[in-house]
């Protein structure tokens, strides 16, 4: 990358471009790009800044807190509200919606996040992240609630995450592909390092949780069971496995060399489609593997086809090099 283009060059330069960027999503990426630098800095100090360990409650999940879960939370909406680009706001870290207090200017978008995704381990130093997706509020007059965040994540404007590991790294879709712009310290700016991110279509990477296969469904115990049987196996290559137990530090993984990622559901809560959550988890990211040339799943189903019923729903996650996704696809097709 030979200029030094910044996140705000970049995004004014792709709206004169191709329009896809109105003046208030603009805003609204630099907001949130402004509200991760803060939450680096926080991240970075560690146990300098005395924001380690749990915190003393629950989040909608019903899981424990971690202090940073609550810190990088109230960053984002206190950086997000005021500034007139914004209906609500949704996040892992809230069962309800935020509406926009009436103080401030009401805006078009409604912004959705995992505010600090990973965070089981933020005490033990490996990276962690920040994922946000980007709808618009449907027009009409009525007073913003959840019914207005149930769209399908084919709906989305722009989405993206923050990976805060070696490097802070923004990587960011509005539906013109995909750009990587890594923090500069010195400045003070996210500038970019990469765009048109391509994932190479074949792999021999898998990331998936193996201490959970005795509770997975066939076709995901086949799929695994064929992968470590090597160049011997049906596969007639070997495969290498990761899993940082970090979706952000996998999928940007994935992002950056191929592989896929793999949630799938599993009878240890056979109510639960999966773990992760649709719509700031399953859905920003995959857009991105998808503007990066790759394919996100459930297994049966596109992931961004799917229409929500319910703000903090999960689902089914399969994920990445896009000849591999439709490989894994076929082990549930077989049923
Ligand atoms: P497990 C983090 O809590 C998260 O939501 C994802 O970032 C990650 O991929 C997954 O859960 C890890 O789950 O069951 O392996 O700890």
């Amino acid at each position: 990358m030979s200029q030094n283009i910044s996140l705000t060059r970049y995004l004014v330069e792709q709206q004169r471009v191709d329009g896809l960027i109105p003046s208030q999503l603009r805003l609204l990426i630099e907001v949130v790009a402004r509200a991760c630098k803060s939450i680096s800095h926080a991240v970075n100090k560690g146990a300098l800044g005395g924001v380690l360990g749990a915190a003393e409650s629950e989040n909608v999940q019903g899981e424990i807190q971690k202090k940073l879960d609550i810190i990088a939370n109230e960053v984002l909406i206190e950086a997000n509200e005021w500034g007139g680009h914004l209906a609500a706001m949704a996040s892992e870290e809230m069962e309800d919606i935020y509406a926009v207090p009436n103080r401030y200017p009401q805006g078009e978008y409604l912004l959705l996040f995992d505010p600090l995704d990973g965070s089981s381990n933020i005490d033990v130093n490996v990276s962690i992240g920040t994922i946000f997706s980007v709808l618009k509020k449907p027009d009409g007059d009525a007073a913003v609630g959840e019914k207005d965040f149930l769209q399908a994540g084919h709906n989305q404007v722009a989405a993206g995450y923050c990976v805060y590991g070696p490097q802070t790294t923004l990587v960011l879709t509005v539906g013109d592909g995909v750009a990587m712009f890594t923090l500069d310290r010195e400045q003070g700016s996210f500038v970019l390092t990469q765009e048109n991110v391509q994932i190479p279509p074949d792999t021999k990477e898998f990331a998936i949780n193996m201490s959970n296969m005795r509770h997975w469904d066939t076709p995901v115990k086949r799929y695994v069971e064929d992968c470590l049987q090597g160049s011997e196996g049906p596969r007639g290559k070997d495969f290498n496995m990761r899993w940082i137990a970090s979706m952000v530090a996998d999928v940007h993984r994935i992002l950056t060399r191929g592989g896929v990622f793999l949630y799938p559901w599993d009878k240890r809560e056979p109510n639960k489609p999966g773990k992760l959550r649709l719509m700031y988890e399953a859905n920003p990211m995959g857009w991105l593997i998808e503007q990066a040339g790759g394919a996100a799943s459930t297994g049966t189903q596109r992931i961004l086809d799917i229409v929500p019923e319910k703000l903090h729903e999960r689902i089914s996650v399969v994920l990445g090099s896009k000849n591999e996704v439709a490989h894994i696809n076929s082990y549930f097709s077989k049923l």
